[in-house]
């Protein structure tokens, strides 16, 4: 079955068969004060806008029957893997490692580690725990896509300038066909996730498309919703 999706710069195809959706980093330690997201500075409770929009897009994609994989992004108890460059970066009231509200601030295991309960992960979906921004980098990624068949990847979730749009960028230098849902993923920042869309769906799809959840769910099920 080849799914036609209203994106943009032009129409995106694709077979559910060969395709994952890539739900990046809906964690607390994003969305929830007291996190990763907030030790940085930002208000994140608009981030928490989306978790609809990205519970309609999964409800439909389980009800299809197709992979989906969800993203977190956490480090190591012993930080063996933080690079100390990232950990000493800038000021923030918490550093990765510290103690916070949700636990220790982007530490596998801990309370802020957790996807939302409304996004939550279930049985058969994989789940790819990630030291860096990108979903590919140091984690197998790739690998497990091709042992499954996948040449097409949907993505969704925070932020879209950071860890969607680094995501995106890994997997279409790995030669996937990319899709950004723009009403499922946010930025601490609108004006950047604006410019991030434009960037990746410039100079004929040059990152990848971008569509509303509604033109993909229109594609899936062959109707308005
Ligand atoms: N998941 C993700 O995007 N990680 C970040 O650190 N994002 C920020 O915008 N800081």
């Amino acid at each position: 079955m080849i799914c036609r999706v209203d994106a943009q710069p032009f129409a995106y195809a694709f077979d559910p068969a060969h395709t994952a959706l890539v739900i990046i980093d809906m964690q607390r330690d994003f969305v929830e004060p007291g996190g990763f997201g907030a030790s940085l500075g930002n208000d994140v409770t608009p981030l928490q806008a989306i978790i609809p929009t990205v519970r309609r897009v999964l409800d439909t994609w389980r009800q299809i029957g197709a992979l989906v994989i969800h993203t977190r992004e956490a480090h190591l108890p012993d930080l063996s893997d933080c690079p100390p460059a990232k950990r000493q970066r800038g000021n923030p009231s918490l550093r990765i490692g510290d103690a916070g509200p949700m636990g220790r601030i982007l530490i596998r295991g801990e309370p802020g580690h957790a996807i939302v309960p409304e996004l939550a992960p279930i049985e058969g979906e994989w789940v790819i725990d990630k030291p860096g921004k990108g979903a590919f980098y140091a984690t197998g990624l790739q690998e497990r896509l091709e042992g499954a068949g996948i040449t097409h990847l949907i993505f969704m979730g925070v932020t879209t300038e950071v860890c969607v749009q680094t995501s995106m960028r890994e997997a279409n230098d790995r030669g996937y066909e990319c899709l950004l849902i723009e009403d499922g993923t946010d930025s601490y920042f609108p004006a950047f996730k604006a410019a991030a869309i434009e960037m990746i769906r410039a100079q004929g799809a040059i990152v990848g498309w971008t569509a509303m959840s509604e033109a993909l769910l229109v594609a899936l099920l062959g109707e308005a919703v």
